[in-house]
């Protein structure tokens, strides 16, 4: 049995069920409890607030952890970092007024800080040379300048769309953060049952953005389609029951799709299929 500690409400939560749940770990989200077990594979859910996870599994009480880097970073917690899970992504950066002019990271001497993530910005602050003053608030930092309990802000950003509409501007990133899967000490059991996990998650994670594309082509275009198409080891093609024709399968990248449909095209291809691709097993 393994325990993971996982978001109970908030920005990862969803999205830490849903990679379990298509690894085929499946929890009870309606019931959700302190305490959950799976019910096909040998792993129970702890739900926590994201600041006390890192903690958490430094000390013992879960083994594994999905929680964002920035709070790794934060509370300095002795954990190994196991996989980079694709989600959440968003930033940690500096922002002040955006009438004012940026100078650099000297602009911020002498000013004030309102954050909630002290550390990584006094990290930033010390490797600079910067002497500000930090003033900790727990959520709504980005309306401190306006409320004049500080000179400039350091939080999260994601879209920008927070700093805008509170009047601010970007000046400096100091993070970039995402979900990860941390894991603290485990003994050769829990090891195993987490190697059966990553084998599944990456199996998941390693679709995300791929699709499957099938099409029929002229026989003697084939070479020149499969130079467009590199799959996993290479193109499947099969020949069609019609004369000088082929069906041609692979997986391209989404962002790739339609520069590689538009040259397929060109090349005559016909009856062009693009279907969801659910797992990747290398
Ligand atoms: O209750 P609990 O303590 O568990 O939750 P929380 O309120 O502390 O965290 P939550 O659910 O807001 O965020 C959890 C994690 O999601 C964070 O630790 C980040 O790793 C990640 N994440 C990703 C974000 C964002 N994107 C994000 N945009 N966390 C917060 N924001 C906030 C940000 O604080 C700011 O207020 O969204 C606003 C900025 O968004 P934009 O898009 O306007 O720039
Ligand atoms: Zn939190």
């Amino acid at each position: 049995m393994i325990r993971i500690a996982i978001q109970s409400k908030g920005r990862l939560s969803e999205e830490s069920l849903a990679l379990m749940s298509e690894a085929g770990i499946r929890i009870d989200a309606i019931k959700r409890k302190f305490l959950a077990r799976a019910a096909d594979f040998p792993l129970e859910v702890l739900y926590l607030r994201d600041d006390d996870i890192p903690g958490v599994v430094a000390g013992g009480s879960a083994d594994l952890g999905i929680v964002g880097y920035n709070e790794v970073a934060e509370t300095g917690a002795d954990v190994r970092i196991v996989r980079r899970l694709g989600f959440g992504a968003c930033r940690l950066s500096l922002a002040i007024p955006k009438e004012q002019e940026y100078t650099g990271p000297a602009f911020f001497e002498g000013k004030r800080i309102a954050t909630s993530y002290p550390n990584v910005l006094s990290g930033w602050l010390r490797a600079n040379g910067v002497n500000a003053q930090i003033q900790k608030i727990m959520g709504s930092v980005e309306i401190a300048p306006a409320a004049g309990l500080s000179d400039a802000i350091f939080d999260i950003v994601s879209s920008g769309g927070t700093l805008v509409s509170n009047g601010l501007k970007e000046v400096e990133t100091v993070l970039e953060s995402e979900a990860v899967l941390v894991a603290g000490t485990l003994d050769a059991d829990k090891q195993a049952i987490l190697d059966k996990m990553l084998f599944r998650f990456d199996a998941v994670m390693e679709s995300g953005g791929k699709k499957y594309i099938l099409m029929n082509i002229p026989t003697d275009k084939v070479q020149e389609a499969v130079k467009i198409l590199p799959a996993m080891r290479s193109p499947t093609v099969m020949p069609l029951a019609a004369e000088g024709w082929c069906s041609l399968h692979s997986v391209v990248l989404e962002r790739e799709l339609w520069d590689k449909i538009e040259r397929l095209k060109a090349l005559g291809a016909e009856g062009i299929l693009v279907l969801h691709l659910d797992k990747v097993i290398d």
